[in-house]
């Protein structure tokens, strides 16, 4: 009798083991694992939801689905840490594979815009009630854990864009600071090795935005060279833990449709590079110009798919009307027309430039206005003029970094070179010196830059 019954129990268990395994479902009556919803905010029209998803047991749970029903009239439009299928009303959100594991006591978010007045209902959490009778698998964990180490990269992780910000691996918004290098057909010798050194160990910055153009004797001149060149920059920025912005430094002409082919071979040929790497931000656009918003969008949207279809989890940041002014430099309506019609993907970002002695009071709160509706990241500014020339303007690019700081709006600082103008951090010769270190050759600007980086990270 004792040993048939022992028998059947290692049976039942099997079973259920086997039936459960992929999400880690034990029987009931053991520790809750829950998923509670929340509207974190409603606009009329719509509102952001949110899911936290608690795992109350002792040992981590490796997978999670988490499906609802929403009542008709009400919809789910774009959504972030999830993916998503949907059978007519019903919305099944799988795990990423960077927020699968949940620790025991831990919590993970993921969140969606819905469209109409309903919410949520009939939530199922791993095929059983969202209240919670779900509990963690025995099995280990097949996550790996975020990297070891100190830099900006190793401590963050792989990014991503979580609702309007910039997240790092453990779901914490974070900012970024760096600088831009100038046009890699004129200023690469400022970008090496011993430079490298200084900005990541001394200036302590967190990104260095590889800027390439197209134009000006740039990528068109010489694909294979600038690719190159570019992969090269993308080993040494990693090799120091910086993030690397790949800029596509498109300027004249502004139509970025005009460089289309070139853009599908250049960031098809990086994303595949470098695809395994967690530091890669993809900038596919510098600054549009005499162009509408749309013919922006249907580059993105033409463009995007091609880095995706390489490199799934890069963030990618799309520059704006009127030279990444949002449409300042034009009739003011640029983020309207944006959120009209945003770009056709999720994890994007988008660009705001400004350069601080020509982009007063007007662009500040066009750029305020736009942090409130949209994920921005501001990839070139100067404390100058739009020359990249001219006196400093301190007081008022201060005021943007102040904003931007309160944000936690990333950016990046034009540019880490010995270029003449006032913009350029180092005094001409600098470079060819190979005399990155401390101040003695650094411009006003430089100095000014530099002590704003080097202050602490938020993360
Ligand atoms: C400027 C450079 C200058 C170069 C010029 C031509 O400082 O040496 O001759 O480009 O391309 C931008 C652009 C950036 C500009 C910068 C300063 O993205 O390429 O660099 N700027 O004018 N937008 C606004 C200002």
């Amino acid at each position: 009798m004792r040993r048939s019954r022992k028998l059947f129990l290692s049976a039942a268990t099997a079973v259920v083991a086997a039936g459960l395994a992929l999400y880690g479902v034990s029987p009931a009556g053991a520790a809750a694992t829950t998923a509670t919803f929340a509207k974190v905010s409603d606009w009329g029209s719509g509102w952001q939801g949110e899911f936290t998803i608690t795992n109350g047991a002792g040992a981590a749970l490796t997978g999670w689905k988490l499906e609802f029903t929403m009542p008709p009239g009400t919809s789910v439009g774009s959504y972030w840490d999830a993916l998503l299928t949907t059978s007519g009303q019903r919305y099944t959100f799988t795990n990423r594979e960077y927020n699968g594991r949940i620790a025991g006591g831990q919590s993970v978010k993921f969140g969606f815009v819905g469209t109409g007045s309903g919410a949520p209902a009939g939530c199922l959490l791993n095929g059983v009630a969202c209240t919670g009778t779900v509990t963690p698998p025995t099995t280990p964990p097949t996550t790996t854990a975020p990297p070891a180490g100190t830099t900006p990269a190793a401590k963050n992780g792989l990014l991503r864009v979580c609702g309007r910000q910039l997240c790092n691996a453990q779901g914490k918004a974070v900012q970024l600071r760096g600088m831009s290098t100038h046009g890699l057909q004129w200023y690469a010798n400022c970008v090496n090795d011993a430079s490298l050194n200084v900005l990541a160990g001394e200036w302590n910055a967190d990104v260095l935005r590889i800027s390439m153009y197209i134009q000006e004797g740039g990528y068109e001149t010489d694909p294979a060279g600038y690719t190159a060149k570019v992969n090269d920059l993308i080993e040494k920025a990693t090799a120091r833990g910086l993030y690397a912005i790949v800029d596509w430094h498109m300027l004249s002409p502004g139509d970025p449709n005009y460089n289309l082919a070139r853009a599908r071979t250049f960031f098809t040929a990086v994303a595949a590079r470098h695809k395994d790497k967690t530091n890669i931000l993809y900038e596919i656009a510098n600054e549009p110009s005499d162009v509408p918003w749309s013919a922006i969008k249907s580059y993105a949207d033409q463009i995007i798919p091609v880095i995706r279809a390489q490199d799934p989890d890069g963030v990618v940041l799309v520059g704006t009307e009127d030279w990444s002014s949002l449409g300042a430099s034009g009739d003011g309506q640029g983020v309207a027309r944006i959120q009209a019609a945003p770009v056709n993907a999720a994890n994007i970002m988008y660009t705001f430039h400004f350069y601080a002695a020509s982009h007063d009071d007007y662009y500040l709160n066009t750029f305020r206005d736009a942090i409130a509706k949209l994920p921005m990241f501001v990839t070139e500014f100067g404390t100058q003029q739009a020359s990249g020339d001219g006196g400093n303007n301190f007081a008022m690019a201060q005021r943007y970094l102040d904003l931007m700081q309160q944000h936690k709006v990333s950016w990046v600082n034009w540019n880490y070179s010995d270029d003449m103008r006032t913009g350029a951090v180092f005094t001409p010769g600098t470079c060819n010196a190979g005399a990155y270190s401390g101040t003695a050759r650094l411009k006003e600007a430089g100095v000014w830059i530099r002590d704003r980086i080097r202050t602490p990270d938020d993360f």
